[in-house]
């Protein structure tokens, strides 16, 4: 058993936050591509986002009071966009928006101070903003060339940047979760690796940063899928979501059930793996009252029950 990754599997259970621009256009996290938004015209929902009812203690309080024992956010999804002050990249909350304020410095300060672990979600691979990203299959074709792409101009002047960012500026991290890494190289996903242990030797790594799937401290699973099968002797999670969508959206309404959810989360845990439940917050930089609800409801039955 790996020393480094005991906090994680006794923490059993997270709270995984998409929060990025497209909650402004609030019909999921892949808004972008789907619509095939125009980088120039994506970058101008930057001016409207000005979630001034963001309370990072409010949301640390909130997994808390679920019973979650760390946090993972997304500091970058796929749309390209920092959720924190990024000198590598302007395009972020901090240099584009009127909030101005840098979200992921507040929830750290937060969490310090609650005992909960931060750790950052980070789309190392699909980036629709940037003119060189390189994925297998979702690139932003409608703004870019493929043929013009140079991917290490991309993985070496804003990925790897922000990767040292996020390892250097906020603490502790807990773990990195990569995603989507279709296309990487074996050496560009030993790359990452190295860079990040050089930075954070304790950070953890999750299993989508790839060389296909090999790599990593622990497998992240499918959405909803429960249970490890084969040879891999790594701890497991399951990502798992609210409603049908990861990020913000007015579109799909259909919830899990507080009853659902502690059920999934029982049998995750029985079956030796961790939870991520994921919440998805409103341009105001609130954590819908609903979604909010269901978590309190879980965390009050865990609490009932560990007393019985
Ligand atoms: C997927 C992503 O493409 C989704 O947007 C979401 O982040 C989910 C957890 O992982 O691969």
């Amino acid at each position: 058993r790996d020393p480094r990754t005991a906090w994680w599997t006794q923490g059993r259970f997270g709270m995984f936050i998409h929060w990025g621009l497209y909650a402004v256009p609030a019909q999921g996290e892949w808004f972008m591509y789907a619509s095939r938004t125009p980088v120039r015209e994506y970058e101008n929902l930057a001016e409207q986002f000005n979630p001034t009812e963001f309370n990072a203690q409010a949301w640390v309080a909130l997994a808390k009071e679920a019973g979650m024992r760390y946090i993972v956010i997304t500091a970058k999804h796929h749309d390209g966009f920092a959720m924190y002050r990024s000198k590598a990249d302007a395009f972020n909350i901090a240099d584009a928006t009127p909030f101005g304020r840098d979200p992921l410095k507040e929830l750290a300060e937060a969490c310090e101070e609650a005992g909960v672990v931060l750790c950052f979600y980070y789309s190392h691979v699909i980036d629709w903003h940037h003119p060189h990203a390189l994925h297998k299959e979702h690139n932003n074709t409608w703004d870019y060339k493929l043929e013009e792409k140079r991917f290490q101009e991309y993985w070496e002047g804003k990925a790897k940047p922000q990767i040292k960012e996020l390892l250097t500026e906020y603490g502790r991290v807990g773990l990195l979760w990569f995603d989507t890494a279709g296309g990487l190289s074996e050496e560009d996903s030993k790359d990452i690796v190295r860079h990040v242990q050089s930075l954070q030797p304790d950070c953890l790594i999750n299993s989508r940063v790839s060389h296909y799937m090999g790599m990593g401290d622990f497998v992240s699973k499918g959405d909803n899928e429960i249970g490890m099968s084969g040879e891999d002797a790594r701890p497991w999670e399951t990502p798992m979501t609210l409603n049908q969508s990861w990020g913000y959206t007015t579109k799909d309404q259909v919830w899990k059930t507080a009853d659902t959810l502690i059920r999934k989360l029982v049998n995750v845990i029985g079956k030796g793996g961790n939870l991520l439940l994921n919440v998805g917050p409103t341009p105001q930089g609130t954590i819908p009252e609903l979604s909010a609800e269901r978590l309190r409801e879980v965390g009050e039955w865990t609490r009932r029950n560990a007393e019985a």
